[in-house]
Parts: structure tokens; sequence; C-alpha cells
């Protein structure tokens, strides 16, 4: 085994840590820069997570060999384009995408578009050109932080070390824990931060605070996106933000003369036109003129793999269909190949995607027993981040971490390269880069980070807004991450959170209704949540069934909160 002893955090999250073992024991690396010696409770949960004991084929124990021959039989047999390949982000090393390279050269369907930062992806791209955050160093020498649709102290707790110092603004429904630490508190309506976005631009205007030298020398559009703001009375969003026009006087007030970021997330961008709600944010912070200078910036989720060439790269020849992962019907598909992923919770529409699996042959590669292994014909266990050498990358920030393989893996496992290397050489396709070429790759490859040229401002914004449809007894949905899940796994919280002003008491039974689906739940009140929204953890076993499987304007994405919902007391759970 390796003598580095390293081990990079697979998990789905922000800060991308780096641990290591010191005396036989799993610690936070001092020298990683975000890291800082500590992990997080969520590590420690995956340490002791339940690992599958055995293959299963029609839920029998068999061998692992005999697992790789029901698979590759099974794919023999079928026609290939009536097979899904599906995978989530269970595993975030880049040795994960091995097996997609044996599922592309076989020529199954894949998917296209993402549950997670997709919408928001797209509309940042389409003003800069690709994602990429700027280094994490501008953030830390900013003065001011405003916190958009996003719990930065919660879901990437590292990156708030390095900048716990500093004042902060949040734009968030929720009072969040950055919402409580924060000197302004926007406690926004759902799905109106474009509109947050145009009138602060206008007040930008009116205080002649634009940054003319980046309007006239890097962008292009921002007559045009500036007209969008005129097109209504200041007063009037009020009302439909919940914003007061003298909490954005404040806001002014913290900004002027300072170093400002914007650390944005997910929430501003689950909805159908998740793309020009980012754009418009984007704009606004291009008009305050926050990019391109020695300090300050806007982060959301980059594209971590920018800058780096696929290293499992199919002939360009190779050319599969795509289905929207926001709306894939598992069942219109002979199998069905999950890695990494539990689509049963983490999917939109639980009870379409319950139906689609039942109908289709199911094959779970996971390492472990999920809600979706339920629902599996064939289960072949993946064996543990600790034994698989990797690399990670991260989407919030420029540091990456590296994976040794540090035991032997379990009996009965296998890793997603050996995997992916195995069913190559049994159909014949053309084989996988070694091990050691992809890791040093990735290991040794520096990506420089380069400004975009130009800026191109959003110039037509046409958004639904959701409180048109809004009435005295629906409810917004809103779904955000908690401190001791990562997505569904580890410690789930399944409870609807409501207002004291929702009527409803504590451990009420509730029945929750949508036009797309409907479930039990038991209520907890907090006034942390905006009255008329009704807030559940993501990884909540039920909240999906509430969601709508339906992609957004422009991404192939899901836009989970793109719903309106009743509640009403019921006599079961
Ligand atoms: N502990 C922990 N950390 C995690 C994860 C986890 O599950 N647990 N998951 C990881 C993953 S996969 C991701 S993608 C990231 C996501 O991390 P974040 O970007 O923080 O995403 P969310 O927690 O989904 O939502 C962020 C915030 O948006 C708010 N919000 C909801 N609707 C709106 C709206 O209309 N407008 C505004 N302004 N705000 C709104 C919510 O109240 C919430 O506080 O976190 C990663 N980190
Ligand atoms: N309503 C609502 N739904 C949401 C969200 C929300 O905010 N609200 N958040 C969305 C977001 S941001 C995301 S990213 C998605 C996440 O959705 P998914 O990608 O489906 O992630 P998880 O549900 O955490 O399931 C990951 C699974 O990966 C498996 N796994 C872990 N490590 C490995 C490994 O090394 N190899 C293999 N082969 N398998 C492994 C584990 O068994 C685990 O069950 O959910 C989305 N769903
Ligand atoms: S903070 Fe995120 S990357 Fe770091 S150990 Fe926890 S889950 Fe892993
Ligand atoms: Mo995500």
């Amino acid at each position: 085994m390796n003598s580095n002893k390293k081990v990079a955090c697979p998990l789905d999250c922000y800060d991308a840590c780096q641990a290591e073992i010191i005396d036989e024991n799993i610690k936070g690396s001092k020298e990683h820069f975000t890291t800082n010696s500590k992990l997080c409770v969520n590590f420690a949960q995956l340490l002791k997570e339940d690992y599958h004991q055995s293959p299963k084929f029609n839920n029998e124990d068999i061998s692992l060999e005999e697992s790789l021959e029901v698979l590759s039989a099974k794919l023999k047999d079928n026609d290939a384009s009536k097979t899904l390949f599906y995978e989530g982000s269970g595993n975030l090393g880049k040795m994960q995408a091995a097996v997609k390279n044996f599922f592309t050269q076989y020529g199954s369907t894949l998917t296209k578009g993402s549950l997670c930062d997709g919408g928001g992806g797209l509309g940042i791209e389409q003003g800069r050109g690709s994602i990429v955050n700027p280094p994490i160093q501008k953030l830390i020498d900013s003065d001011v932080i405003v916190v958009w649709g996003r719990n930065f102290s919660v879901t990437s707790s590292h990156m708030y070390n390095l900048v716990k110092d500093k004042t902060f603004i949040t734009i968030d429904p929720i009072k969040t824990d950055i919402a409580k630490k924060s000197d302004i508190h926007m406690q926004i309506n759902p799905k109106t931060d474009y509109e947050l976005a145009l009138l602060l631009t206008r007040f930008a205007n009116m205080q002649d605070i634009e940054d003319e030298e980046f309007l006239e020398e890097h962008s292009e559009g921002a007559e045009w996106f500036f007209d969008i703001t005129r097109n209504r009375p200041v007063v009037s969003y009020e009302a439909t933000t919940g914003v007061s026009l003298a909490l954005v006087n404040q806001f002014f007030e913290l900004i002027e003369n300072k170093k400002v970021s914007f650390v944005v997330g997910l929430g501003v961008q689950k909805y159908f036109e998740g793309a020009q709600i980012m754009r418009c944010i984007d704009s606004l912070a291009a008009y305050l003129g926050v990019h391109k200078k020695q300090a300050g910036g806007v982060w959301y989720l980059s594209n971590s793999s920018h800058g780096y060439e696929n290293q499992f790269k199919v002939k360009s020849s190779i050319k599969n269909k795509k289905v929207s992962v926001a709306q894939v019907d598992f069942s219109s598909y002979d199998l069905v190949f999950i890695q990494g992923a539990n689509p049963v919770v983490s999917a939109p529409n639980t009870k379409a995607v319950i139906e689609g699996l039942k109908n289709s042959f199911v094959v779970c590669f996971t390492t472990t027993y999920n809600d979706t292994c339920e629902y599996a014909d064939l289960i072949i266990p993946a064996s543990s981040f600790l034994s698989k050498a990797d690399v990670r990358l991260s989407y919030g920030h420029e540091y990456k971490a590296i994976s040794n393989a540090i035991e032997n893996p379990k009996e009965n496992t296998i890793s997603e390269y050996k995997l992916a290397s195995v069913l190559i050489e049994k159909f014949g396709f053309e084989a996988l880069k070694s091990e050691e070429e992809i890791l040093d790759y990735y290991t040794n490859k520096t990506v420089e980070y380069e400004e975009f040229e130009t800026f191109e401002f959003i110039e037509e914004v046409d958004v639904e807004p959701l409180y048109k449809h809004k009435n005295s007894t629906n409810f917004y949905l809103i779904t955000a991450k908690s401190k001791n899940s990562l997505n569904s796994q580890f410690t789930i919280d399944n409870h609807v959170y409501l207002n004291e002003s929702s009527g409803f008491k504590n451990n009420d039974a509730v029945k929750i209704s949508s036009s797309f689906g409907e479930a039990n739940f038991t209520v907890k009140l907090s006034e942390d949540i905006k009255s008329e929204c009704a807030f559940f953890y993501a990884g909540n076993k039920k909240v999906n069934y509430l969601t709508p499987n339906k992609e957004d304007e422009e991404s192939f994405s899901a836009m989970f909160q793109e719903v309106l919902i009743e509640i009403e007391l019921s006599s079961t759970l």
C-alpha cells in the first residue's frame, strides 16, 4: 500500500477535503489549504457506513464473478440503445468516469443535464463563456460577502471558515445559519431573485455606483440590461420580493466602497427559468463591477473539470442518444445501470421513478444498500473509497485532493476502473489508459485561472413568477441540504418544517399534495421558515413525491421548486 496515506473525501461537497492517516487515525490534512486539519460529521459517518456484503441477483447472494457474468450476458442480449447508463454523484473522484466510458462505447443511452446546478451553470456560461470560480484568495481578500441562495456555513463549512470574519449579507427565504450571522438578511420570496437583482441594479444606477470602466471595456449589452430594470416602479418590487426598500438602502450602505463577493448557491435556480435567474444575478454583479478586480467576484458551483482533458474520452465517431436526467422514464429501457446514485430518493417524482424501475431490469452499482437497491435485479458492490486510488477536484475552490488506496478492497467488491476494464475486455472495446497514467495526469496537471474576456449581460428576461399562482391555501416548496446528511446519505430528517403562522402544530400528521403526487409528513414548527413556505431537508424520503419530473427551460436539468403544494391534516402517517 502507498506510504503517503492520503485520502480525498469523495462526497459531493464544495470543500473537497484532503485527509491523511496519522497514527492509524484519519485526520484532516494540515497542509491542504481549505481542509486546514478539519473534517466534518458527514465524513465521520462515511467511515462508519454499512457496505454491501455480497453481490445479489434476484435477491440471492452470488459471487462477484457471477454478477459480472449476469451483467455481460444481459448486455449481450440487449439492444444497446434500449439500455440506460445513469450516474449520480455518490463519489466525485475522477476515476468514477471509467464506467461511463464502457457504456458509451457499448452504445447505451446516456443522460444530459443535472439534478443539481445545471440551470445556474448555464446562466453563468451564457454571460461569461465558462463556469469558473475566481481563485479563493479573492474571496478571502473581499470585505463584504453576499450569500445568495446558499447555506454557505453548512454546505461549504471549510470555505466559510476561511472568511468567517467578513461582513455578510444573506438573501434566502429561510433564516439559515449564515443568515443569523449576517448584518442584513433579506428574507426573499421564493423565485423572485431575478426581480431583486433588477431592483438592486436600478438602485446602483440611481446611486451612481455602477462600474463604468468595466461596462465600457469588458462587457456587452449593459444598456439593454439596465433598460429591463426600468420597466417597473421601484416600490412595486417590495410586495413581490418581500424585501423592503429600507433593506435595499442598507445593502448599499454596507457595500459602498467595499470589495464585494457574491457566493451563490442552488437556491436561486431550482426553477424553470433557473438559467435566466442566475444570469440576472451575475449581471447585477457585473454592473457593480465585482468581476475582474483584485479582490471579490462571483462564486457558484464551478465546472471543476474546466481546463482538464477528459482522460476517459471515447472516439468522437461514437454518438449516444441522451435523455434529460430530470425526466428519465426508467420503464422505457430494457436495462438500467445505476452507478453512485439513489434516484428513488434524490430524483424528482418518486412515484414515477419507482414505477419505472419496477418495469425494467435494474442494475445497482453502489457501495451501500440504498433505497434504489430495493428495486434492483442485480447488485454489484462498489469498493469503498479507502481502497481506490483517485483524484478529487472541487467545484468550490481550486485545490485538489489526492486519494491513495490505503486498504485492500473488501471481498466481493470491485472498483469503477476495474469494473470498466473487465467489461471493456469482455466486449473487445478500446482499452482505457492505465490507472497510473490517468491518476498522474489529474494529479500533476495545473490549471491557471483565466479571466473571461467579455461579459454579456442578459438583455431580455422572461420569467413566470410562482407568486402568480399563489393563493391563501397553498405553499412554496423549499428543500435544502442538512448538516447531518449528504443528499440521501447518512442521518435523514423526514419532517416538513412550517412557520407558526401556517396554523399547524408540532407533530401534526399532514398529507401534502402537488399536481405531481402526494405524501404524508409530520410537522415541525420553526420560526426560521418564512411563512407560506414548507421546508424539507434534501434526502427526505418523501419530498420528491411532490416534485416535477420535468426539465427546466434550457439546461435539461431538474427544477425541484417549480411547484406549489397543498397541506391538510391527515389521520394516517
Ligand atoms: N452538509 C451538507 N453539505 C453539502 C450537501 C449536503 O447534502 N449536506 N450537498 C452538497 C451538494 S450536492 C450541493 S449541490 C451543495 C448545495 O449547497 P447550497 O448551494 O447551499 O444548496 P441548498 O442547500 O440546496 O440551498 C441553498 C439555499 O437556498 C435557499 N433557497 C431556496 N429557494 C430559494 C429562492 O428562491 N431564493 C433564494 N435566494 N434562496 C432560496 C435555501 O433556503 C437554502 O438555504 O451542497 C453540498 N454540500
Ligand atoms: N428535492 C430535492 N431533491 C434533490 C436535491 C434537493 O435539494 N432537493 N438535491 C439534488 C442534488 S444537488 C444532488 S447532487 C442529487 C444527488 O443525488 P444522487 O447523486 O443520487 O446522490 P445520493 O442520493 O446521495 O446517492 C448517492 C449514492 O451513491 C452511492 N455511492 C457512494 N459512494 C460510491 C462509490 O464510491 N461508488 C459507487 N458506485 N457508488 C457510491 C451510495 O450508495 C449512495 O446511496 O440529489 C438532488 N435531489
Ligand atoms: S466538508 Fe465536505 S469535503 Fe470536507 S469532509 Fe465534509 S463532506 Fe467531505
Ligand atoms: Mo448537488
